[in-house]
């Protein structure tokens, strides 16, 4: 069945009408003004200077929502609205849980551990305005030469280096945009400039006066190869999804998708549909980017500070960028908007921040020639086509789209294309052979080095496989050796042998991937298949990246999560952001790797798995002026879950 766009435009708007809703729906725009409207007429709105640093669903309990799932749903009402709200006055962080239906602030705690809230995006335009109105940085440009009307500074979150008392702050960078509209390319090296937050002031300044800067010309990464193709002269049309509100249904699948301003697009309750059993299936509760870590492996004064977890510290549904139709997602897409709160509450609009589309990949999803049966040439097979679900975070000066691909198959995959603009730093050389320093990165340019860096972006996978207990069975394969009597039986020495081991409790759950060669399962230990294998899904991961920074510095502390690609943990509504809520100016006493520490059980438990998809990046000539893509990414693909294949 194709639903014509136009269809699928008036369907996406009628999601306030409560049919249509779901749960785990994100605030729309009139809960979003009615959350801010009754924070400001509560006692909180009479703070002063009151900003909003992040606002939410609270979302309802799981067992409330699963309870819905599994009833008729229509005309079934959802559990009661209401909304997470945390903001900041004289100095404190207040976290709020909103009624929307009642119209009542039911709690209202003050924050006192360590790290703050994300910054607000007007907190970081300001701050980049500042240097431009202060007197040493305007004589440290005139020193230079330049002109201040062609400066844009950028300011960037600083970290924790062992602090006892923190303030909220950034360091702020300058870019020369002279002659180029790649900003990032011609840093003004040499500045450091310290702006505390809360007063919007520069307390420290210090100029070095350092490197050249790099040349404008060969930096600019517009080019009119960039125009889409027309519209129209592209045919590929959508076999058939349908959108509810916030549910998509295509295929054997259906999922809910969310958006929030800190993980940007949230998977919810997606289950298949097993044709056998004529019933859909549990398989993900909830699926959304966690944390990512991005340390930048420069020492200096100038770049140390250079560790930032963007998830917590700016959130990437607030990076969110309007998809481009045509270059970002095919003429088939539909678009699906997204809404926040900005710093004073008000609703705040991405238009086309998701977009969803059936991607015909020209890959073959299974095929088959055979020859053997006499007087036959069967040959058979289907071309591959899944559903992708997309978003893009502009970070700066990194992009990454963001993919959820669900396949008839079974399986999801979750892909993660990083592109943009390197982040550079001036140098005085224009060749490798004068280089006798370390310079932390890589000549991409004359007088540019582009830095070495990681990105870790970490995963929340609440999966359900076809129930709420789960365990997770890392099934290691061993080389056996043939020995004794069996050698006279077999002319091999040796074999590969499958061992399970069930994690028992979060310790097991702990694990370095690396060599040795294993499958990664969450069983329902509670259900076989009619053969009596044991359902489960399978984790399928991208090359085994762990942090390679030492344990002591204090970034990794932040990160600790960092050091292992894999961890398994109790479910626990409150734990969703690896690390921690409050990611910035945080210690790393807070997140994943302090909750694992308590060693809950989770065998036959609802679980959670994080994985972390990480990316060791040496830059090389041919990310610059802009960067090509590079992919990162997993599959959940199913593993004895059905009694046979789902594509024939
Ligand atoms: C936002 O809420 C205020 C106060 O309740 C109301 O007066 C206003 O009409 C609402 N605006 C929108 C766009 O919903
Ligand atoms: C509120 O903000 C203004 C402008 O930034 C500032 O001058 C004033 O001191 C602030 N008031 C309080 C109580 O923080
Ligand atoms: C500085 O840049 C502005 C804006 O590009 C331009 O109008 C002005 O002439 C420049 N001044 C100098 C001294 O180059
Ligand atoms: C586009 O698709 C339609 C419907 O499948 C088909 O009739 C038409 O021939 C196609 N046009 C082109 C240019 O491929
Ligand atoms: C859930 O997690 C939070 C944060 O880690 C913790 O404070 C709370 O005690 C946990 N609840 C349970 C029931 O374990
Ligand atoms: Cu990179």
């Amino acid at each position: 069945m194709t639903l014509p766009v136009l269809f699928l435009g008036i369907l996406l708007q009628s999601w306030l009408i409560s049919s249509l809703s779901h749960p785990l729906d994100p605030l729309n725009p009139s809960e979003i003004n009615k959350t801010r409207h009754i924070v400001q007429t509560s006692h909180i709105g009479a703070l002063p200077n009151l900003t909003f640093h992040f606002v939410d669903l609270e979302e309802p309990d799981k067992g409330d929502v699963l309870k819905w799932l599994s009833s008729s749903r229509k005309g079934r009402p959802t559990p009661p609205r209401q909304a997470k709200v945390v903001v900041r006055a004289r100095g404190e962080t207040h976290k709020l849980i909103v009624d929307l239906a009642t119209g009542s602030i039911i709690s209202d705690k003050v924050y006192t551990g360590h790290g703050y809230p994300p910054l607000t995006f007007n907190e970081l335009f300001r701050a980049s305005k500042l240097p431009l109105k202060y007197p040493k940085f305007k004589v440290s440009i005139m020193r230079r030469g330049l002109n201040l009307s062609e400066v844009s500074c950028i300011p960037f979150t600083v970290g924790w280096f062992g602090e006892q008392i923190t303030k909220r702050a950034l360091k702020v960078a300058c870019f020369y945009h002279e002659g180029s509209v790649n900003v990032f390319a011609r840093p003004i090296e040499g500045i450091t400039m310290l702006v505390d937050v809360d007063s919007m002031q520069i307390t420290m300044y210090n100029d070095r006066n350092r490197a050249p800067l790099p040349k404008a010309k060969g930096t600019d990464f517009q080019s009119s190869k960039r125009k889409p193709s027309i519209p129209g002269s592209c045919n590929i049309t959508n076999s058939g999804f349908t959108i509810q509100g916030h549910e998509i249904k295509w295929a054997n699948w259906v999922f809910h998708v969310g958006f929030n301003a800190r993980a940007g697009m949230i998977i919810s309750t997606a289950s298949i549909f097993d044709a056998r059993k004529q019933k859909y299936r549990r398989v993900l509760y909830r699926g959304h980017i966690s944390e990512t870590f991005v340390p930048y492996m420069d020492p200096t004064n100038e770049w140390y500070f250079r560790t930032f977890m963007d998830i917590g510290e700016f959130g990437f549904g607030r990076s969110a960028d309007s998809l481009q139709p045509m270059i970002d997602c095919p003429g088939n897409a539909v678009y699906m908007d997204g809404y926040m709160a900005g710093e004073d509450g008000q609703v705040q609009e991405v238009s086309r921040a998701i977009c969803i589309f059936e991607r015909q990949s020209g890959n073959v999803a299974w095929r088959h020639t055979e020859i053997n049966v006499p007087g036959k040439l069967i040959r058979n097979g289907e071309p591959e086509v899944s559903l992708v679900v997309r978003m893009v975070a502009t970070v700066g000066n990194y992009d990454y789209i963001l993919d959820w691909e669900f396949q008839r198959s079974g399986s999801i995959k979750v892909g993660v294309d990083l592109t943009g603009i390197m982040e550079m730093k001036a140098t005085p050389y224009t060749n490798k052979d004068q280089i006798k320093e370390n310079v932390f990165g890589t000549l991409v340019a004359e007088n540019t080095v582009a830095g070495n860096h990681d990105h870790h972006l970490t995963y929340y996978l609440d999966l359900d496989v076809d129930g709420d207990d789960n365990s997770f069975v890392h099934a290691k394969l061993k080389t056996a050796r043939i020995t004794g009597s069996k050698v006279k039986s077999s002319p091999r020495k040796s074999y590969w042998t499958v061992v399970r081991e069930t994690a028992k409790t979060e310790d097991d759950g702990r694990i370095r991937l690396g060599l040795d060669p294993a499958e990664l399962l969450v069983v329902n230990p509670n259900k076989k298949t009619r053969l009596g294998n044991q359902l489960g899904y399978r984790l399928i991961t991208g090359q085994p990246v762990t942090s390679l920074l030492s344990e002591e510095d204090y970034p990794q502390i932040r990160a600790s999560y960092t050091r292992y690609q894999l961890w398994v943990t109790a479910y626990n509504k409150s734990e969703r952001w690896a690390g921690g809520f409050y990611a910035d100016r945080s210690r790393g006493d807070d997140g994943l790797a302090v909750w694992s520490q308590r060693n809950r059980v989770i065998e036959n438990k609802d679980i959670v798995v994080w994985y972390t998809v990480g990316i060791h990046h040496i830059p090389s000539q041919e990310d610059f002026p802009a960067m090509p893509a590079v992919h990162g990414g997993f599959e959940l693909r199913p593993a004895n879950f059905f009694e046979s294949s789902q594509l024939m």
